[in-house]
């Protein structure tokens, strides 16, 4: 990609002041120049990338400067950062003293969009950025420093490369017919089709990547009275749902997250499914539909003191129907006989770790690989569709610049993941998110 001159920016890059330590990134063509204005010991010969020097700014502070060459920085620019006590007002006056200087105040995320622009990050790579900032649990991190290091884009770039290499032996044959004889369809073929099972796996295992980012979700499910909101707080060790004697008590489901093996976990507490005549339930129950059809895994509880009842095997059909794995749980057994499911109490809290180690066992099950995000997932999508069409074609003998449609258009979804082709509105939304520093 092509190096773009633009001006040089600057921006505080660490969070809320006051703090010990904070640090100030310069970028752009006149990096060094604006920081030897501010940084009093900056050396009047050659400087070296990566070797930080000691000394004043001219706001009396004192700290670090480090300087990047432009082919060794983050953006792909000159680049300096400086470090300085984290007092809001050493920041607000050195950051002043580079404007000053000729430096002019970054936009959020536009560190990064130059890293873009300049070629060093591809747009998988720059939304992992902020994946890593955001990250709250130990597999996001994971996953975000996978895409991070750039396996997403080494591998859509892979997959663009391999068909292109089909769409020019198309073209070719198209052109130059006489000369090199027809399109070896078996062989294209084949390509295509492995390209396609790929990108199939690809679209796959995205659910995976929405459970390490957005958390594994589990319905606690049963009808009225079961014990459903107990056991949100026997599990959580708080009183977050309302507990009472009266069926009918929750009536909109409550969420909460914890964190199981460095993974989010999302319960939802959810109104218990009876047929009630109170609009407000029915609302409620109707919710818990809803949460159960999102769920990854369900809790099925019932109370032992009334027993499995018909409504009970209804209730199990539903999830059976909706392709949902539940867990059926068997609550009160410290004052009745157990019947099928796992037996607990969240009243003497029996088997209520066990329950725990179980939600253990269902979020490790969870692979921490690179997957495709929700922006991603669309083009992987759209790049299948048109490669099974080609390789449908492929095997009839339909004319060759209709395949060429079909490949043209596959390698350029797989080139909005990366951002070779990507619009440029998208591109404005990916940044536009982004902090300021960042
Ligand atoms: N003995 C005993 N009572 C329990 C146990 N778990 C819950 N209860 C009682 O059962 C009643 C209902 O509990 P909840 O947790 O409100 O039940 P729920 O399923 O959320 O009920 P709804 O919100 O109305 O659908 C309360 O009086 C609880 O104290 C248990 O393990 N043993
Ligand atoms: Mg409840």
């Amino acid at each position: 990609m092509h190096r773009l001159h633009l001006d040089t920016i600057v921006a505080p890059i660490t969070g809320v002041q006051p703090a010990a330590v904070a640090w100030i990134r310069l970028s752009g063509p006149d990096a060094w120049t604006v920081a030897s204005n501010v940084f009093k010991s900056w050396p009047e010969g050659d400087v070296e990338s990566h070797r930080a020097l000691f000394g004043k700014y001219v706001n009396g502070d004192e700290g670090l400067a480090l300087p990047f060459a432009e082919d060794r920085s983050y953006t792909g620019e000159q680049a300096v950062e400086l470090s300085l006590h984290g007092s809001a007002v050493s920041v607000r006056t050195l950051v002043e003293a580079c404007l000053a200087a000729g430096a002019r105040l970054a936009e959020p995320g536009e560190f990064t969009l130059r890293a873009f622009m300049n070629g060093r990050i591809d747009l998988t790579q720059a939304e992992a950025v902020r994946e890593t900032v955001d990250a709250q649990t130990e597999a996001q991190l994971h996953l975000a420093n996978l895409s991070r290091k750039g396996v997403l884009r080494k591998e859509f770039s892979a997959l663009r490369s391999r068909i292109l290499g089909v769409l020019a032996k198309v073209e070719a044959s198209v052109d130059f017919s006489e000369e090199i004889g027809d399109l070896d369809r078996p062989v294209a073929s084949a390509e295509i089709e492995a390209v396609c099972q790929v990108l199939l796996e690809w679209v796959v295992t995205a659910g995976w990547g929405q459970v390490v980012r957005n958390g594994y979700r589990i319905a606690i499910l049963g009808r009225p009275n079961a014990g459903k909101s107990s056991l949100m707080n026997a599990l959580l060790k708080n009183d977050r749902s309302i507990v009472t004697s009266t069926p009918g008590t929750t009536r909109d489901y409550i969420e909460e997250s914890l964190e199981v093996e460095g993974f989010r976990v999302i319960l939802t507490d959810t109104a218990g499914l009876r047929a009630s005549v109170d609009p407000v339930e029915a609302k409620g129950i109707e919710r818990s539909r809803e949460v159960a059809s999102k769920a990854n895994h369900a809790f099925y509880m019932y109370d032992c003191a009334v027993g499995w009842t018909a409504e009970d095997d209804i209730h199990i059909a539903e999830l059976d129907s909706q392709d949902i794995s539940y867990t059926i749980l068997a609550n009160k057994v410290d004052i009745a006989e157990h019947g099928p499911g796992n037996p607990i109490s969240t009243m003497t809290m029996a088997g209520i770790d066990d329950l725990l180690a179980d939600i253990k066992h269902l979020v490790e099950s969870t692979p921490v690989v690179p997957f495709v995000n929700l922006r991603q997932l669309p083009f992987v999508e759209q790049a299948h569709q048109s490669l099974t069409e080609c390789s449908a074609l492929l095997k009839g003998d339909a004319p060759d610049d209709l395949l060429s449609v079909l490949l043209t258009d596959a390698a350029m979804q797989l080139g909005a993941i990366t951002g070779e082709t990507a619009a440029p509105d998208m591109i404005e939304r990916i940044f536009h998110d982004f902090c300021i520093g960042k």
